[in-house]
């Protein structure tokens, strides 16, 4: 019986080692030919869609591990952006007197679409920030001086009919009793709430764009807005990245909180010009108070703030300003962004229709439409004012647009003329060649 018992053990032993023996030769083999496969074979003519087991070089890895798909037709996060004219608003033929900009997020309530923007309306076109010094309680110094909160309503998108102020400029010494500007919307347990940038003396005058936010709410989108008169999100301590301005306020919904996105002006000396980078403040409740995220600034680069959930993440725009300019961001984790696409013609100051934007979700289906402002549309600093436009892009889930994966717009020649060498280059050039022939 023992000898028996152990002589069917040995063969099962013997027998499970000549399997492994086999598998592992298998495997060895699989390893062999994948490797000559890894040295020998030239990269294949079709894109592979996912990564490909092979030695890849580093920007071969980096697009399969950094972006959503190997080529821009299939990176959810990759799109061209269109452009159209907005009906319905008049800017009394471009003389700088009447501003709109800075657009919230569009949102839909009631039935139709709402926006809110900064609306400037001054007998004198603004001086410039560099000027702050001519302004007056009547000539503003920048174009978002001397501003109060306006809104409108939109059936379609593409025209609209200004509703008239929603916020205006505060009573002294209420904070933002000089200009109140670049608002942004949160919906919240059935409430409205506009945070915006609330100045109390014009933008320039106190060394920069300085200005904390403030918040308004109200029962309904057509107020009226009640200001709750406090510096929501302040600025930081003397000596923090955010210790003058705190720009472009932009709440969502995760977590069970308010995530609210701002960006800062900062690292300005007699020799360097300013940086720009994002931040992000947390709250409960959207009257605060609202905690720094202590990695601030989590975004490296942009100008104004453009976010939307997608998939269980956040995607930004980083607009203008910054190593990773002209990019779309995706962090999984709402603070630790990477590129997830470079882009052109980015719309500036987007506010984006983002249907998922307050639903605290963790499936974002991204976005396809929003408003955004352009500064100086004929070019002319003594007419400075900002128009509002439509912006159609291809960043959602459940939209397939192939036109808007195209690869690239071709400007006029003229665009290319217009960004010209300065007297100053020129005679650098002249300079280098004449030592050349010497
Ligand atoms: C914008 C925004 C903020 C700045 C100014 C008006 O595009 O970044 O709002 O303060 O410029």
């Amino acid at each position: 019986m023992t000898f028996n018992f152990n002589f069917e053990l040995k063969t099962f032993v013997l027998i499970l080692f000549a399997i492994s023996l086999i598998v592992s030769c298998s495997d060895a083999k699989k390893e062999t030919s994948s490797n000559e496969e890894k040295v020998e074979g030239a990269f294949p003519y079709m894109l592979p869609e996912t990564k490909p087991n092979r030695p890849l070089s580093a920007a071969l890895e980096r697009n399969y591990d950094a972006y959503m798909g190997p080529r821009q037709e299939t990176n959810e996060l990759f799109t061209q952006f269109k452009y159209t004219r907005l009906k319905g608003f008049d800017y009394n033929g471009g003389d700088g007197t009447i501003t709109r900009r800075d657009p919230s997020k569009v949102i839909f309530a009631n039935g139709k679409y709402y926006m809110w923007y900064t609306h400037r309306e001054t007998s004198a076109a603004p001086v410039g920030v560099s000027n702050a010094h001519l302004s007056s309680d009547s000539i503003p110094s920048a174009d978002w001086d001397l501003a109060d909160i306006f809104y409108a309503t939109s059936e379609d998108g593409f025209t609209w009919e200004e509703q008239g102020v929603a916020v205006p400029r505060a009573e002294k010494p209420n904070l933002g009793h000089r200009s109140v500007t670049t608002t942004d919307i949160l919906v919240w347990e059935g409430k409205y709430y506009l945070y915006y940038q609330a100045f109390s003396v014009a933008p320039g005058k106190n060394g920069g764009d300085n200005c904390p936010v403030a918040v308004s709410y109200a029962d309904s989108p057509d107020g009226p807005w009640i200001p709750y008169n406090k510096d929501v999100i302040p600025n930081g301590a003397p000596g923090e990245w955010d210790q003058y301005s705190i720009h472009d306020p932009y709440p969502m919904v995760h977590d069970g909180k308010v995530y609210l996105y701002y960006k800062s002006d900062f690292g300005r000396s007699d020799t360097t010009q300013t940086v720009r980078m994002h931040g992000l403040a947390i709250a409960d409740n959207p009257l605060g108070p609202f905690e720094k995220h202590p990695l601030n600034p989590i975004m490296n680069s942009g100008h104004e703030t453009t976010l939307f959930p997608f998939k269980e993440g956040v995607a930004a725009f980083a607009i203008r300003d910054g190593n990773e300019m002209n990019t779309i961001q995706y962090a999984k984790d709402w603070v630790n962004f990477d590129v997830a696409a470079t882009v052109e013609m980015m719309p500036d100051a987007a506010g984006p229709f983002i249907p998922d934007v307050f639903t605290n979700t963790t499936d974002g289906r991204g976005i396809t439409w929003g408003i955004s402002h352009f500064t100086v549309p004929h070019g002319n600093w003594k007419k400075n004012h900002a128009v509002l436009l439509r912006f159609d892009c291809d960043l959602s889930l459940d939209v397939h647009d192939p036109r808007m994966k195209r690869h690239h717009n071709k400007p006029k020649i003229e665009t290319l003329y217009r960004h010209g060498l300065s007297k100053e280059q020129r005679e650098r050039i002249t300079k280098a060649n004449k030592e050349l022939k010497e």
